[in-house]
């Protein structure tokens, strides 16, 4: 990864270097942590804008209510700490990372002094999966690992212990040669991909996985206004994996990822195997957004 030069750290700005934890950190032991991914764009003026910060940060808090985390700073303390981070690092684009965790102190299931610590960092990071996935499109694979039970780990909060699950079904897919991995809910269903929410075009139908297991994704929410200002109307609902491997076009959103085409679901082409015109329609829309190019959108922009 690129290095940048400074992260914040409970209130403070410290070297890269120098933005450690204890060994004994809970968080480390338990995965109990929640965490931000959020991007900030160049944009044709030559400043940076920050996509979303505001919903990013109240995903955080979100996040943290629901595994009752409590975090010492206010939602306007951490969109000011974000601002600073980007330009301690003189970055007018890049990728933000907001982590609040559970740090050192007791050990055990049941922590009671333990400091809740909160970091953001911000670095460089190109296309998530690849450049030449975002314009042909990548080859996904059906995971053999199940997205987590709603009643397991909650799906709604973007906890790092959860991501483990994540990791096993990216590495699954990797090694049998494919791209990304695609996970089903503990039912059956498409829910989303390892960092990714999914959706499907058949017919001049749209649909996006229903939120039950997934989760609420920034990306896939911009995108479902994105298609109801071009008219379209997208389906909340869940669907097969057969239903997939037969749809017309399909593709990944994220903040990482952005809109990645999909073109293959194992070894099945989708579509005509290259990105289909709803998938290049939202890529266009969404780029020109994230830009500060399209005045509708300029509301999602925290400019630096
Ligand atoms: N589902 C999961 C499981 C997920 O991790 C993400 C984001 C999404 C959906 C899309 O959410 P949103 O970014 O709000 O549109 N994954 C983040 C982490 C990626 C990583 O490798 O780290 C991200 O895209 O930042």
């Amino acid at each position: 990864m690129v290095e940048a030069k400074k992260i914040w750290m409970d209130g403070h700005l410290v070297d890269w270097a120098e933005a450690n934890v204890h060994v004994m950190t809970h968080a480390l032991h338990y995965g109990l942590g929640v965490f931000e991914g959020v991007r900030c764009y160049a944009t044709k003026g030559g400043g940076g804008a920050i996509f979303r910060l505001e919903e990013h940060t109240e995903r955080l808090f979100a996040s943290a209510h629901i595994v009752m985390l409590d975090i010492p700073f206010t939602k306007e303390e951490i969109n000011m700490a974000v601002v600073e981070t980007l330009k301690a690092n003189s970055l007018s684009e890049g990728y933000i990372r907001p982590i609040a965790f559970l740090g050192a102190g007791s050990m055990g299931l049941l922590p009671k002094d333990n400091p809740v610590n909160v970091a953001i960092a911000a670095w460089e990071w190109g296309a998530y999966l690849g450049d030449d996935g975002i314009k042909n499109g990548i080859r996904v694979r059906v995971s053999s690992y199940l997205r987590h039970h709603v009643n397991s780990t909650m799906t709604k909060a973007k906890i790092t212990g959860s991501y483990v699950n994540s990791i096993m079904a990216k590495r699954e897919a990797i090694e049998s040669g494919y791209d990304e991995a695609i996970m089903l809910d503990t039912e059956g269903y498409v829910s989303e991909g390892s960092g990714e929410n999914i959706f499907m075009v058949k017919d001049g139908v749209i649909k996006t996985t229903a939120l039950t297991s997934v989760l609420k994704g920034i990306t896939r929410d911009s995108v479902m206004t994105i298609l109801k200002d071009k008219g379209e109307v997208v389906r909340e609902e869940r669907f097969t994996r057969d239903e997939l491997y037969t749809a017309d076009e399909a593709f990944f959103t994220g903040t990482a990822a952005e809109i990645t085409p999909i073109r293959e679901v194992d070894g099945r082409v989708i579509g005509t195997g290259v990105p289909g015109p709803v998938t290049k329609g939202v890529q266009e829309t969404y780029f020109k957004a994230v830009k500060g190019e399209d005045s509708r959108y300029e509301h999602w922009l925290h400019r630096l």
